[in-house]
């Protein structure tokens, strides 16, 4: 009812993360009145950087097949709602894609792949990093492809969430395997079949790192200056 609506887009707008998350879905359920509300959302919030309520309330204007919501996406957001900024020319579409589908094992390759891009043919060729790519690594692209890994997890997901989680256990790099769920035990996590491949994942199980050539490049990674705000 137009009542209900309203209400839903009332508490939208002004409620808080956890509100905001749970109308998301009721939004959906509602037909075209729903993702209405869910667009005028979008496009209201799109001066500021997209958080993961964002996230949440485009994967849903995307998942939908209405016509008119598919032609306000490729009207207003054809890129998606995180600014594809590279510092080195390179095209973050095709993970952004992925990550709006929340294809997370298809865009955890992809973000390792990009990774070998930016820093070189010879990196590309090898097919993994050295920690010294990591550590020229320009900042701006490191956020894009961060800020595309939390939107779309629902902040769960991303480098940044792992820094945070291992700044919390004191750079305790046996801690934080555990934790994000990379060991259990004594036993490494087997790529690719042990891992979680959905938002039941712990946080900042994805994306990953192989740890087979040792910690520098994931410490690399989380001292890079792209963290420092
Ligand atoms: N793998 O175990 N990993 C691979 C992880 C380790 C190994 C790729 C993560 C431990 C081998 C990714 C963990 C280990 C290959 C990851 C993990 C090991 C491989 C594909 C938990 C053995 C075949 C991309 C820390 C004890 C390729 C890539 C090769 C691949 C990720 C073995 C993303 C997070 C120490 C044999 N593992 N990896 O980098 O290089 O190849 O031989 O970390």
């Amino acid at each position: 009812t137009a009542n209900n609506i309203d209400s839903l887009r009332q508490n939208l707008i002004a409620g808080s993360q956890k509100v905001q998350q749970q109308i998301i879905p009721q939004l959906a359920n509602l037909g075209n009145e729903g993702l209405e509300v869910l667009q005028e959302f979008l496009l209201k919030r799109r001066d500021t950087p997209a958080t993961w309520i964002d996230g949440n309330a485009y994967q849903v204007v995307y998942n939908s097949d209405a016509p008119t919501a598919k032609e306000f996406l490729e009207t207003n957001f054809p890129e998606g709602i995180v600014p594809l900024k590279s510092d080195c020319g390179i095209s973050y579409n095709s993970l952004q894609q992925l990550l709006t589908r929340q294809e997370f094992q298809a865009a955890d390759l992809l973000t390792i792949q990009k990774m070998c891009e930016v820093a070189g043919p010879t990196t590309v060729q090898r097919k993994w990093l050295y920690f010294t790519d990591v550590d020229n690594f320009p900042i701006q692209d490191l956020r894009t492809i961060n800020h595309l890994w939390l939107v779309h997890s629902e902040g769960k997901f991303g480098f940044s969430v792992q820094r945070e989680i291992w700044l919390g256990l004191g750079k305790n790099w046996i801690n934080l395997w555990t934790k994000i769920g990379w060991k259990s035990g004594n036993n490494w996590t087997r790529y690719p079949h042990e891992f979680t491949w959905d938002l039941s994942a712990p946080r900042g199980h994805l994306p990953l790192s192989n740890q087979l050539r040792g910690v520098r490049v994931m410490s690399s990674l989380l001292n890079h200056p792209a963290w420092n705000t």
